[in-house]
């Protein structure tokens, strides 16, 4: 169904029919599981989510930089389609198909690095980042696993590891896989010290800490996402790679946030023309079905023993029919540049915004992956409490915002990029018009 391209309020939020709903959401769903935004969704396309109420909101988050392309995109309904009538599943590692070679063909071919690549396909983005840690352990035969302070890498034990954040995603449920080494992250708005000294620091402390000759590799998205869309000084990932390479460790980019034209390039490493080892991406690569993959050296992909990895769903034929929609989408919608002219605007409204509330600390991101870092008027004290205010009221007028940042208190907003700009600058004026009222 085509949603109309626009806000729409008809009741208050929720409505009588999603606080129905929210109520038996309260009684059968596990308290465990969070709510941003308190609307039963029916329907959604384009840049607009349909609540039950008949209420509209502009889609600011896309399901968390999931549907790039749009929800239910006519390609990717128009692929999905079909393959749900053909057939749904036979375990690739049982029977293959072609759509599973396609997207690994895709993807070899998208992703940076100007050498022979492959592809394997899993379920979400955890469980490519555990593939990828288990490819980078098997190849280099060693353990030592380097992120970041302030990355996000999924929620598996792990992954979990690997995640910086304690609360949410850690608390009390250790213990914590050994081997995972967490390093200072390039962070410009809160560097302590001299930013142009992070990468020798880093260095400086793999060495001495871990030895370089026990890395296995460096694990780190080119812009955290979860940690509130940092991106690192210029030198910072090719120096990184650099150290990798010349210690026999890899690199691998996660790009599950990033990927798939949300930067205004298909993948972030490409910025500063960083080749990874290994790319791990999900989200963006199928417009709202599970799929998530690694990708990278053939010869570092091949080494793993026949089933060594796998898993029953990884690369089903119905996921790779969307993610074959959603490519396809990306080059003939020129979401790339859409991107680009989307940050533009979301940039423009939201420096103009940053001269008149103090509480807006920083302005920063890429494409249509941008971010404002909410602080106490005149410090960098952080000020989640602003922007929890500036949330409820946005939802309020029908705008959906996501939030982010170790200390909670990130905005940051990454729409669907077939979004118009009428929809953009809308939901910037309500934006503004929340910071006025709060
Ligand atoms: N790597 C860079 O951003 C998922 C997390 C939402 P999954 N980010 C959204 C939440 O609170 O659970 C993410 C990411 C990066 C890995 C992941 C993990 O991807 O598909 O959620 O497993």
């Amino acid at each position: 169904m085509n949603v109309p391209q626009q806000r729409k309020l008809v009741t208050e939020i929720p409505g009588p029919k999603s606080q129905e709903i929210i109520k038996r959401r309260s009684e059968a769903v596990s308290a465990s599981l969070g709510m941003a935004l308190p609307a039963v969704i029916t329907h959604a396309s384009g840049g607009i989510l349909l609540d039950i109420d008949g209420n509209q909101f502009i889609d600011m988050g896309s399901g968390i930089a999931v549907v790039n392309v749009g929800n239910s995109a006519p390609a990717v309904v128009e692929r999905v389609q079909k393959q749900v009538s053909e057939f749904t599943h036979t375990c690739f590692m049982i029977a293959p198909y072609e759509g599973y070679v396609e997207v690994c063909e895709q993807l070899n071919e998208l992703t940076p690095g100007k050498f022979k690549k492959k592809s394997a396909l899993f379920n979400s983005g955890a469980e490519a980042l555990e593939n990828a840690v288990k490819i980078a352990r098997h190849y280099t035969k060693r353990q030592a696993i380097v992120v970041f302070e302030h990355g996000y890498h999924g929620r598996t034990n792990l992954t979990m590891a690997m995640t910086a954040k304690n609360m949410p995603y850690k608390e009390g449920f250790g213990p914590f896989t050994p081997e995972v080494y967490r390093m200072p992250m390039a962070y410009p708005f809160r560097h302590e010290g001299n930013i142009d000294h992070a990468l020798d620091e880093v260095i400086h402390k793999i060495e001495k800490e871990i030895g370089g000759k026990n890395l296995a590799a460096i694990v780190i998205e080119p812009i955290q996402g979860e940690g509130g869309f940092i991106v690192p000084p210029k030198g910072f990932l090719p120096g990184l790679a650099k150290f990798a390479k010349d210690n026999g460790a890899l690199f691998i980019a996660d790009e599950v946030q990033t990927g798939f034209a949300r930067t205004g390039q298909w993948f972030a490493c490409e910025d500063e023309g960083v080749e990874p080892d290994l790319i791990t991406t999900a989200k963006g690569i199928a417009g709202g079905l599970p799929l998530a993959a690694v990708t990278g050296r053939a010869e570092v992909m091949d080494e793993i023993h026949p089933s060594g990895l796998g898993g029953t769903y990884g690369g089903n034929p119905i996921a790779c029919a969307a993610a074959l929609g959603a490519i396809e989408t990306i080059k003939s919608e020129n979401l790339n540049q859409r991107a680009k002219e989307i940050g533009k605007i979301m940039v423009d409204a939201l420096t103009a915004m940053q001269k008149k509330y103090p509480v807006i600390g920083e302005v920063r991101g890429r494409g249509a992956m941008i971010a404002i870092e909410l602080v106490q008027p005149g410090s960098k004290e952080p000020n989640g409490e602003i922007m929890g205010k500036v949330v409820k009221y946005a939802q309020s007028k029908g705008v959906v915002f996501l939030t982010a940042g170790t200390y909670g208190n990130v905005l940051r907003f990454l729409p669907p990029l077939v979004i118009s700009d009428e929809l953009v600058k809308d939901a910037m004026s309500v934006l503004d018009e929340a910071f006025a009222n709060n």
